[in-house]
């Protein structure tokens, strides 16, 4: 049984969705996109209330891009446990379908376990460094800002745009499943609400839109613990970047409501959120979710 109340390795977050799949088969289906290149399964689960004609938008939500925010995955998976485990919240199945992929980079998630709490990027090998930052590593104005082509820099964006299995794994994924409308990419840290464009100064045609829902997601976790999140683009709110996941989800595979949500910090380094706090962050944050699931069930 799952209690949020310690983080999970990659094993026993692969063990909860397989156990789901198996225990709720009507509205689970657990998936796997394929391999992280020390070639642990990168698994999603869709869930889902039932087919719907027209078919329903999808939510898309990932996390654990980068190894060491360990607050990500544990919101992902508190998402996956409300929608399937807690039928008070079967409404938010009727007019959406979700699909969520709690670990994107499980051979870097899991040396943070390991070997370096602090660990950032994947894993593959370099000549003298390991792992590239995935979240450089997406082909769209690949290199352009923010990035490095230094192999030991912590956002070294690899030899070439998706030099990595994993960000091939997730665009291959993106690109091919119908009726995503929304992607929901969790970060850590600094409690903010990221709209493209990250790759430099220039904002994505409906900004305005992503602005005033973002304002109506912060609204709603607020008001769980107070909690405050600064809404704007990735390039106002932090600085330019480039080759981040949800700039391709837009700019690649054309879905127009999309965020990287920068989750709340703790500990000492500030990826090291005390496990004490992850039921406060995961019960604010699903506030925040069905605002996305309101929002997205009534305009697409
Ligand atoms: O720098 C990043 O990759 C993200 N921040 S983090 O502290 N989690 O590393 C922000 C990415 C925002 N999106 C773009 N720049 N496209
Ligand atoms: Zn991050």
């Amino acid at each position: 049984k799952i209690t949020f109340d310690q983080y999970l390795r990659h094993a026993e977050i692969n063990a909860y969705l397989a156990q789901l799949a198996k225990d709720y088969p009507d509205t689970v289906i657990l998936e796997t996109i394929g391999q992280s290149y020390e070639k642990r399964d990168m698994n999603l689960v869709r869930i889902s209330s039932g087919p719907r004609d027209p078919p329903k938008p999808v939510i898309f939500v990932d996390a654990g891009i980068h190894a060491r925010e360990w607050i990500a995955p544990a919101v992902a998976l508190y998402l996956i446990n409300q929608l399937v485990e807690n039928p008070s919240n079967s409404n938010l199945l009727e007019a959406v379908d979700w699909i969520v992929l709690p670990s994107v980079n499980p051979d870097g998630y899991e040396f943070t376990w390991t070997g370096d709490r602090l660990w950032r990027k994947t894993r593959s090998p370099g000549t003298v460094c390991f792992g590239c930052d995935p979240n450089r590593n997406f082909g769209f104005h690949w290199m352009e800002a923010g990035a490095s082509s230094w192999e030991c820099s912590d956002t070294y964006a690899g030899k070439e745009a998706f030099s990595e299995v994993e960000a091939r794994n997730l665009r291959d994924y993106l690109a091919k499943t119908a009726n995503i409308k929304a992607y929901l990419t969790l970060h850590s840290y600094g409690q903010y609400l990221l709209y493209p464009w990250g790759y430099g100064d220039v904002l994505c045609d409906n900004w305005k839109e992503l602005d005033d829902l973002g304002h109506k997601v912060d609204d709603a976790i607020s008001s769980v613990n107070g909690t405050r999140y600064t809404i704007g683009s990735s390039t106002q709110v932090l600085y330019a970047a480039a080759g981040a996941s949800d700039d391709w989800a837009m700019g690649g595979a054309g879905i127009d409501i999309v965020y990287t949500i920068e989750l709340p910090g703790g500990g000492n380094y500030g990826f090291d959120l005390p496990a004490s706090r992850i039921k406060g962050v995961v019960a604010e944050t699903f506030e925040g979710f069905k605002v996305f699931a309101d929002y997205v069930a009534k305009n697409r």
